[in-house]
């Protein structure tokens, strides 16, 4: 059996489960499976001064939340102007807003109760999202939690509207089975108020989260609120509603559910870091290495999308 294989049967048993402390499975995942990337973090000192700071906020908590301009350089906001437009408009289109009347049927994925508004098989290297998920700052905050030069997993537009069912998937308590240790952000694209499901996390439950020893108790894949409350008394919940421009940061390895309106629809786009050995396939391609990218760590998150294109 080879080096890598070691290293997946070693992780395999923490899929979807936060380590309390590094054990030698952890350190496998780091200095084995992905040394190169640990090396290339521990070789670059950050462009921007506060990505560290900010990481270490998510250390603590899991989580951080704020205006999208506290995690993205100024290229990334301007990218971040054009691709809210481009999926705003796309929203209001008459196709998908005969989905969310329900006079048509999406062709949905797992999840019923929202449509993507993204393709992210083979993606254009020209797209304004790739380029908000490319962002030097905000890989450089998800390099400095992840403690490695990350890779773009997966990249998503999402319209949530209501249904009539119970709450499923991701709507209920879970964690992530992506990698040992990940991120996902959020950007609102418009404003989330309760009625909206804003995205819910229970801060400090992520791997070496200071609640992830109180949070082993709850290993059930998907859990209901009136099963978490035993858990975690809803104060504990921190509920992500915000104005457009809100965007979230987190690992979500820890506790987290949402995306279910009660009334109105939540307008979002979300990316998803990992290592270099994720557990789960990645589903984003992208057709070219994009040409406007200006840094390795640019280079070195999004060259396994489009080795996965000529593939
Ligand atoms: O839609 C949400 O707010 C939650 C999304 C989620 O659970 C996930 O992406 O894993």
């Amino acid at each position: 059996m080879d080096t890598m294989a070691i290293v997946k049967r070693m992780t395999a048993p923490y899929e979807r489960k936060a380590l309390i402390s590094p054990n030698l499975a952890y350190y496998m995942w780091r200095f084995v499976g992905n040394g190169r990337r640990v090396a290339l973090k521990l070789g670059a000192r950050p462009r921007h001064a506060d990505a560290r700071a900010i990481a270490r906020d998510l250390m603590k908590q899991g989580i951080s939340v704020a205006p999208a301009g506290r995690f993205l350089s100024d290229e990334g906001s301007a990218a971040l102007a054009a691709a809210g437009a481009e999926i705003i408009a796309q929203s209001r289109s008459e196709e998908v807003q005969a989905i969310v009347s329900g006079e048509r049927a999406a062709s949905h994925g797992k999840k019923a109760f929202l449509v993507d508004l993204v393709r992210q098989g083979r993606m254009s290297p020209d797209s304004p999202l790739l380029k908000v998920a490319l962002d030097v700052k905000l890989l450089e905050i998800v390099a400095s939690y992840l403690g490695l030069w990350p890779c773009l997993h997966a990249v998503a537009g999402w319209l949530n509207y209501s249904t009539d069912t119970p709450a499923e998937t991701s709507q209920l308590w879970h964690r992530d089975p992506e990698d040992l240790k990940l991120v996902k952000v959020f950007i609102y694209l418009e404003d989330v108020e309760e009625a909206q499901g804003p995205f819910t996390y229970i801060p400090r439950t992520q791997p070496f989260g200071s609640r992830a020893p109180q949070a082993l108790k709850c290993q059930t894949k998907r859990v209901d609120d009136e099963r978490m409350r035993k858990f975690f008394a809803p104060e504990r919940w921190q509920v992500c509603t915000g104005p457009a421009g809100t965007m979230i940061v987190a690992d979500t390895v820890g506790f987290h559910r949402g995306g279910k309106p009660t009334t109105g629809t939540r307008l979002l786009v979300t990316f998803t870091y990992t290592s270099g050995i994720p557990f789960v396939e990645r589903s984003l391609s992208v057709t070219a290495m994009p040409d406007w990218i200006s840094s390795p760590i640019q280079r070195h998150a999004i060259e396994p999308a489009v080795r996965a294109k000529s593939a």
